[in-house]
């Protein structure tokens, strides 16, 4: 098992403004910052309705278009195809919430990427509807007390598991795939940088958290999505070629989910049984994607 990686400083231009409005220790705009860094001034992003749209729009001062929840792949795709027609070399980054990306957006994202796109996609996911609220979304985990999904004597939170989108975007056999959090910026910087480079369709991941709809101190947000990569939670990894499967980080031993879990207000309710759950969930994945570490996806 790998070391923990060193915590090292992002190095590129600041281009994200020192203020913006989202929430204090919001993970989007942590994750904006650092992939701004990485991404430079040669860049188009587009957003759809959501907390990043706020994050980006008050804050990176850079050519952008904003659209339907329902059209986030049809937008990267028209722009990503008038610059190629016009002779323009520009990224052209998606930075869409995990509801859509993983709900609404699903369909038009699944059609760029089938169409190999060239364009860098990136989920946002603080696994919630949290720019209007807190409702559940598909990549909500389960037991999550949401406003759709509220605790009471006849509801225990959410009722089903997250939605592997990562997986379902790497059945489209796209040059990258790859899972990260905004604790990790080393890697994330990594798998930034790989992508930017790379043509055809890439698809980013990132575990983004949320004080306001997990429910814990803003402070603590670093620490919070440490936790969840450390409990084996959120693991990174990352599907380079079409499917070529590598975990990018290997905890020594995975920590207990309930040691990330309980920190989060959003499961204050979880007895030792739903607790059980979640932890034979999280080993049983965990052994899967060991095994398939290094190896060719079956896809
Ligand atoms: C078709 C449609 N349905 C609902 C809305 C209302 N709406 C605006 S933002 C938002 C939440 C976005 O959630 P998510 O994509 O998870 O991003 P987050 O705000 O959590 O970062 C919703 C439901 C909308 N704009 N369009």
């Amino acid at each position: 098992m790998s070391k923990p990686m060193p915590f090292q400083r992002v190095e590129g231009e600041e281009i994200m403004a020192l203020g913006n409005s989202s929430c204090q220790g919001c993970g989007h705009a942590i994750l904006a910052r650092i992939a701004f860094k990485v991404l430079g001034k040669n860049t188009v992003y587009t957003s759809v309705p959501g907390c990043i749209w706020i994050a980006l729009q008050s804050s990176i001062p850079l050519y952008w278009r904003g659209t339907v929840f329902e059209g986030g792949g049809a937008l990267i795709s028209g722009i990503s195809n008038g610059l190629e027609a016009t002779g323009k070399e520009m990224n052209v980054v998606g930075f869409y919430g995990d509801g859509g990306t993983a709900d609404i957006g699903l369909q038009a994202l699944s059609a760029a990427a089938e169409r190999n796109e060239n364009v860098i996609m990136i989920c946002a996911d603080n696994e919630a509807y949290m720019n209007t609220g807190g409702q559940r979304s598909g990549l909500t985990p389960i037991y999550a007390s949401t406003t759709t999904t509220p605790v009471a004597s006849e509801s225990r939170g959410k009722k089903s598991n997250k939605k592997n989108v990562p997986f379902i975007m790497a059945a489209h056999n796209i040059p990258y795939v790859a899972t990260a959090s905004i604790a990790y910026p080393n890697d994330l910087v990594g798998k930034l940088q790989y992508a930017k480079q790379l043509k055809g369709f890439k698809y980013l991941h990132v575990q983004s958290t949320c004080p306001t709809g997990w429910g814990f101190d803003s402070a603590r947000t670093i620490k919070v999505a440490r936790l969840m990569v450390e409990s084996g939670m959120w693991p990174l990894y990352e599907v380079t070629e079409g499917n070529n499967f590598k975990l990018t980080y290997k905890p020594r031993e995975l920590k207990p989910v309930k040691e990330a879990l309980s920190q989060q207000s959003r499961f204050r309710h979880l007895d030792e049984k739903e607790y059980e759950y979640i932890q034979e969930q999280v080993i049983m994945k965990w052994k899967q994607l060991s095994e398939m570490d290094g190896k060719k996806l079956p896809i």
